[in-house]
């Protein structure tokens, strides 16, 4: 069954209650004060079932608003979330304040349909009924209310009469509205809450989007705080399920009263993130003052409120008539997503200026413009945005979950919106990350010249590491190892363990460097166990000191050379045949003392300790008393 949301809007007095009365048989005014005055006060809620024109049947969720203008803020929470309008105009009275006022904000919400209907026709006469209906239908021109597609109906609502010919307009109006969409994530904003007895805390709002059900978790925000819902009711009546587009009432647990209020939403746990800054764009109704760059004003959007300071992006002010792109800094945070309609009122008096429309929820801190970025927001087309929002993360990437948080936008239907960039290779997809191919391109390049600079800084080292290297690309893990898979791939890098190095690239030297090098080794590859002392080596050289300790340092680290004490360096061989003839030695003489070493290896005692000592360490021989037994 389709569920449609009726708002009422107009004038104080002008017969908004009595209407929705006279439609449903509700009295929509709850309270003993507004029952008393005889006025509305706060919104109040109506249900009616109709057949639409094909014979389905439809359900209206009425939301009847105050018209005094003193509670223009309550009315804003009820309209929030309407499908349809009746604009409610007394053939007594004519077009007032209100009606203007309630109109602008209509429009400004981009409430797409309604009615306008005079009501009170019993009060005057044919022609005046007649004088009036020309004079709205001059205001209403050119707006969604144009009579060209939205009818004006009179009716009274003391004697019945019009009562059937709105109906079916409401019917038609109805039928032709579009649903909300029940496949999105779940997003009601509360404009109700109070207890009922035996059930405990209980909610009340317009569904916005998705669907919520018995037993779910939700999270409030902006408090950010879990709770479950142990029962639903939709229109009065207990449900499985409220769909989007309903009346919903909600039982919930694990909350009471005191930690919500009207303006907060409820909504799919762990996706949303409340934000305090919102990109915009921004419409001054013609009737406004110029709105100055760091204005503040009066934020409605839903059921919620607060202060803002607007800052605009392009110039120094908006002209009365006039849109622009801004930036609102909320004084408190709340969840809004892009698409979202919002009601600016002026400080003081407070008045309606204008609204628009949420671009971006998740704008970053600094207010850079990028070119076109507002703009395609703007234009709404599904893969266009999402392409935008993935190429504004650059090199980083943009994840699923920023993604549906910046969004509102489910999983699947995200796959299904870049499917055609994806497949042309625009977008590309790491792990969880998407990231545009121009930014990974970038990064490609970026890469081989962070290796090459390494290179340029250290000639002597065979290459960075690969930490290093993606600590200097500050991109994430999966995408660091994409880039560097692909420069391999593409014959760009080459990894020799955790070292990445140009391609044909180990260490080079300069060829007296190169030259040094091999005379060092060579020096101790042929002394064997009796090595020159270090200086002796070096001061035989071509290349200044430091140049020969980095040499000496390299080899070293390639094993190469091994230094056992702190002026003692042997040549990898060396040592290795020194080992070799030792363990040779032990099934014929199981321990050694270091004269004995000495005779063995010709070395003055000078080196004998250190070697041995060396031997012990490397769990060759194990010192005892004089000994060293061979293990
Ligand atoms: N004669 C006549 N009186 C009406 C009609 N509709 C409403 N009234 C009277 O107009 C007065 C205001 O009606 P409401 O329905 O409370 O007006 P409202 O627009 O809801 O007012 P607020 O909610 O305070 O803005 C009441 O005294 C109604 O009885 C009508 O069709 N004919
Ligand atoms: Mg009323």
């Amino acid at each position: 069954m389709k569920s449609v949301i009726v708002g009422t809007a107009g004038h104080i007095d002008h017969g908004k209650t009595s209407l929705v009365k006279a439609l449903t048989g509700i009295d929509a005014d709850r309270l003993e004060e507004e029952k008393r005055r005889g006025i509305t006060i706060d919104i109040g809620f109506a249900h009616l079932e109709l057949s639409a024109p094909s014979g389905d049947t439809l359900r209206l969720g009425f939301v009847d608003v105050p018209g005094h203008e003193r509670f223009v803020r309550n009315m804003l929470a009820g309209v929030g979330g309407i499908d349809l309008v009746l604009l409610v105009i007394a053939a007594d009275e004519g077009i007032k304040p209100q009606t203007r006022e309630h109109f602008d904000i209509c429009r400004l919400l981009a409430v797409r349909r309604g009615i306008t209907v005079l009501t009170k026709s019993d009060t005057v006469d044919a022609d005046t009924l007649e004088v009036v209906r020309l004079e709205v239908e001059d205001f209403l021109r050119g707006s969604f209310l144009d009579l060209s597609h939205s009818p004006i109906v009179a009716v009274s609502s003391l004697t019945g009469a019009g009562l059937g010919q709105l109906r079916t307009a409401l019917a038609k109006a109805a039928s032709e509205v579009l649903t909300k969409d029940s496949t999105t994530l779940a997003r009601l904003p509360i404009d109700r809450v109070f207890t009922m007895k035996g059930f405990g805390t209980v909610v009340t709002g317009t569904l916005l989007s998705g669907t919520i059900s018995k037993e779910e978790e939700l999270e409030v925000f902006p408090a950010g705080k879990r709770l479950r819902v142990r029962g639903v009711q939709v229109h009065g009546a207990a449900a499985e399920q409220a769909i989007a587009g309903q009346r919903t009432a909600l039982n919930l647990a694990g909350v009471s009263t005191d930690d919500l209020a009207r303006g907060m939403m409820l909504a799919t746990p762990d996706t949303f993130q409340s934000t305090s800054r919102l990109d915009v764009s921004l419409s001054l109704l013609a009737s406004a003052k110029p709105l100055k760059d760091r204005g503040r004003v009066h934020f409605h959007a839903y059921t919620m409120e607060t202060i803002a300071e607007v800052r605009l992006y392009e110039a120094k002010q908006v002209a009365p008539g006039a849109k622009a792109y801004a930036r609102l800094k909320l004084a408190e945070p709340t969840l809004l997503s892009p698409g979202d309609r919002f009601i600016l009122r002026q400080f003081s008096p407070v008045v309606t200026i204008g609204g628009g429309v949420v671009l971006d929820a998740a704008p970053p801190p600094k207010m850079n413009l990028v070119p076109d970025f507002l703009g395609v927001l703007e234009l709404g087309l599904p893969g266009k945005i999402l392409e935008a929002r993935v190429a504004r993360r650059g090199q980083h990437g943009l994840l699923f979950s920023q993604a549906i948080a910046e969004t509102g936008w489910r999983r699947d239907f995200i796959l299904q919106e870049l499917a055609g960039a994806l497949q042309q290779g625009t977008v590309l997809r790491i792990a969880e990350t998407l990231v545009s191919a121009s930014s990974f391109t970038e990064l490609l390049a970026t890469i081989p010249d962070l290796v090459a600079e390494f290179h340029r800084n250290n000639p002597l080292v065979a290459g960075i590491s690969k930490k290093e290297l993606h600590d200097k690309t500050r991109v994430s893990t999966e995408i660091f190892a994409a880039a560097l898979d692909t420069a391999i791939r593409e014959k760009k890098l080459e990894v020799a363990g955790e070292l990445v190095h140009l391609r044909g690239r180990g260490v080079v030297m300069k060829d007296e460097e190169a030259e040094s090098k091999k005379t060092i080794e060579q020096a101790f590859a042929s002394a064997g166990l009796k090595v020159p002392s270090l200086k002796e080596v070096l001061a035989n050289l071509t290349v200044d000191k430091l140049r020969a300790q980095k040499i000496v340092t390299l080899l070293l680290r390639d094993k190469i050379l091994v230094k056992i004490s702190d002026d003692l360096v042997f040549h990898h061989s060396a040592l290795a045949e020194l080992r070799q003839k030792i363990v040779a030695l032990k099934s014929t003489t199981p321990k050694i003392d270091v004269a004995r070493f000495k005779d063995l290896t010709g070395v003055s005692r000078k080196y004998a300790i250190p070697l041995l000592e060396y031997l012990d360490r490397e769990r060759v021989t194990r010192r005892v008393g004089a000994d060293r037994v061979i293990l």
